[in-house]
């Protein structure tokens, strides 16, 4: 009896010393983008932006609610495809994670935002550019990247003025992506006037583009656009350049990156493109020193957005004083982030107030800006750079 006794007094002591723990609470972040395949250097460049955020974060000893909080990175392959996406949704859903960071593909990132949307979830992406995904009318999911609806017309009118191409190709790999911003830029080439030849179709495991090349050879356009990843849109150049066609190509973000260059070599200089945003180059010198010392690497294209992304999540918890997605999504909707990338602020949709869109050539097998388009206006990338006090 006495034996019975003291295990009931110890279970007691133990439930007592659980209730009142020191312990910091286990908040989880999710992050999401494809870490295989051929768009995976991309995935972990937006990984690494999520990851240096919430070790700053933890370095940092944030206090909230009273109690000191650690943050978890629960990053996940979503391999570019929608299916494993929604997968890879679901299970941050059940994991319980207090918000999401991602994910990369806007293919994968609308329907997986369903998900987030039902379960409360706030949602940021730091590179999927489809319009549809804030014109769903979720509350929670936010861009902190341009649209393809101000990114496919700044590329086009830029192509139109600069190389006054009289007919151009367009071709996009089908997916919501490729194709969306594909439309973009043939609607706005053909508002100046452009003749535009029929879409060509490829899909975004195409390497081998030479019937599609050899077809438009025959028609000798002046410019060639690719709604496309630089996985394919390397080898796309590589082959136009093997087959003769002279055409000028230009491209939209998902192929704008050096990686164009180690895929298509001199194939690639002089190709002309666009990101989503500023260049990695002109976000902080704190986030690029922090960054190359954890990494030991320079950010690829949208690791300055995903640390902004994570770190708006972590500021609004901060705010709030919550990391219950109900008592932050009211601040975080409201937040003005001086980030990495800038001054952040969110539209009644969700999306980034005044983003901006820069225009790059490739140079020396390096993607170089040239300019920068902001509220409809085009200033050269020196200028912009010294408006901003670099
Ligand atoms: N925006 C570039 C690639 C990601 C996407 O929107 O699918």
């Amino acid at each position: 009896m006495r034996r019975i006794s003291l295990i009931v007094v110890a279970a007691g002591a133990a439930v007592a010393l659980a209730g009142c723990s020191k312990e910091s609470p286990d908040i989880k972040i999710g992050h999401a983008a494809p870490l295989t395949g051929g768009i995976a250097h991309l995935g972990k460049d937006n990984e690494n932006g999520a990851r240096l955020a919430i070790e700053q974060a933890n370095e940092a000893k944030l206090k909230i609610g009273g109690k000191e909080v650690k943050f978890t990175l629960l990053a996940e392959d979503d391999q570019a495809d929608p299916k494993v996406g929604t997968t890879v949704a679901q299970k941050m859903v059940d994991a319980k994670v207090a918000g999401v960071v991602g994910h990369l593909n806007s293919g994968v990132t609308i329907p997986a935002s369903a998900l987030y949307k039902d379960a409360g979830i706030p949602m940021i992406t730091g590179s999927a550019t489809n319009p549809k995904l804030t014109e769903q009318g979720f509350k929670g999911i936010f861009r902190v990247v341009a649209r393809d609806d101000q990114q496919g017309p700044s590329v086009a009118n830029y192509l139109a003025s600069q190389n006054k191409p009289k007919l151009v190709a367009v071709i996009d790999d089908a997916t919501a992506y490729g194709e969306g911003l594909a439309n973009e830029v043939e609607k706005t080439l053909k508002a100046a006037g452009v003749d535009v030849l029929p879409r060509e179709k490829g899909t975004d495991k195409t390497t081998d583009w030479k019937a599609v090349l050899t077809k438009l050879k025959g028609r000798t356009p002046d410019a060639i656009f690719y709604g496309g990843m630089d996985a394919t849109g390397g080898p796309l150049i590589k082959q136009a350049r093997e087959l003769d066609v002279k055409a000028v190509f230009a491209f939209g973000d998902g192929a704008c990156t050096d990686k164009m260059s180690e895929l298509a070599g001199a194939a690639a200089e002089g190709l002309l493109c666009s990101q989503a945003g500023i260049p990695p180059q002109a976000a902080t010198k704190a986030f690029l020193e922090a960054y190359k010392k954890r990494f030991n690497a320079d950010p690829i294209l949208y690791a300055p957005f995903t640390y902004d992304a994570a770190n708006l999540i972590i500021e609004a918890m901060k705010q709030a004083d919550s990391t219950e997605p109900a008592k932050y999504l009211p601040v975080l909707e409201k937040r003005v982030h001086n980030g990495a990338s800038g001054r952040i602020e969110f539209d009644a949709k969700g999306d980034r107030k005044d983003a901006e869109i820069t225009i790059f050539t490739m140079k020396g097998g390096k993607v170089e800006p040239l300019a920068v388009v902001k509220g409809g206006t085009t200033q050269s990338f020196a200028d912009f750079m010294k408006a901003a006090g670099g």
